[in-house]
């Protein structure tokens, strides 16, 4: 038998016709990477739920038969990554597909889309959340930004908030299940250009922090950029803060090549143009443990 096969990851997201989001950045990412996505669509949209107006057809009906066809075919998975879910009905079907196709040498990533910048997304409401709180007790891997942070727990951080509190926090959550809990877009107090990312691996009982400028636009899915890198840097054998830096630096980039074009934020960051930088090792690392 080949041994030597590419992992296999499957991408539990939406899939919009315009704009960076879910599928249409996962799958190029973990690609490129060396990874076999295989899509487990959410529902079809035809741009995403920034946009005043969108289109949207849930697929859960079509998931539970995808999935009870794999399971038919025996089909194996060495990672699973979830973002974007279309109904809360989809928690219960992923919490099954987990216990029926993962196993004790998978990786299971959630990143508990819910909201940004202190609001619930378009189309979610309070049991979208309550759905999430179940599902991350499924996961080793969460990566929440800090609106979802709040969410999940169910409290706000201080207004003043510190390393300290931020460190409770992600301690909290991984009581709740996953390994690894890591929190992304934390505006840095003292200094508005800057933002910081955060983790902590119960494993070893470390926390991280990577601190880097803050860049004045907004992209709609960078969050799902950021977890795919994260992902394919950890199935790569990476370990936790090498991952954050290369999925940090990719964002950077990405950011840094979609400035000064005349386009719709909205459709998210140049990642065609930065892509290929994945397959060149990082330079250099700017994380501290705290
Ligand atoms: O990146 C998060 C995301 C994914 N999928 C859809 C979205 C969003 C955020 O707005 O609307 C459909």
């Amino acid at each position: 038998m080949l041994k030597n096969k590419l992992k296999r990851v499957v991408a539990i997201h939406d899939l919009c016709g315009v704009g960076r989001v879910s599928l249409n950045v996962v799958i190029p990412t973990l690609s490129i990477m060396g990874f076999n996505v295989c899509p487990l669509p959410t529902a079809l949209l035809s741009n995403h739920t920034d946009y005043p107006e969108f289109t949207f057809l849930d697929l859960t009906d079509e998931m539970e038969k995808i999935i009870a066809q794999w399971k038919k075919d025996n089909v194996k998975f060495d990672a699973f990554y979830s973002g974007y879910l279309g109904s809360p009905r989809q928690v219960k079907i992923l919490s099954n597909f987990y216990k029926d196709f993962s196993s004790k040498d998978s990786l299971v990533v959630v990143d508990p889309v819910l909201g940004d910048n202190g609001q619930l997304y378009a189309n979610y409401n309070q049991d979208m959340v309550i759905a999430m709180r179940e599902l991350i007790k499924s996961a080793d891997v969460i990566t929440p930004n800090v609106t979802e942070l709040e969410l999940l727990l169910g409290n706000k951080l201080p207004v003043k908030y510190t390393d300290n509190d931020i460190k409770e926090s992600l301690h909290k959550l991984s009581l709740n299940g996953p390994q690894i809990v890591i929190v992304t877009s934390v505006p840095v107090l003292e200094d508005d250009k800057k933002t910081s990312v955060y983790a902590y691996n119960r494993v070893g009982n470390r926390y991280w922090k990577i601190t880097c400028p803050y860049l004045p636009a907004h992209y709609p899915g960078t969050g799902d950029t950021f977890t795919s890198v994260l992902t394919g840097s950890l199935l790569q054998g990476d370990n936790l803060p090498i991952a954050m830096e290369r999925a940090v630096q990719l964002i950077l980039q990405g950011i840094r090549a979609s400035f000064g074009y005349d386009f719709d934020e909205k459709e998210g960051i140049l990642l065609e143009k930065v892509l290929k930088n994945l397959e060149v090792p990082i330079q250099t690392a700017s994380y501290e443990m705290i």
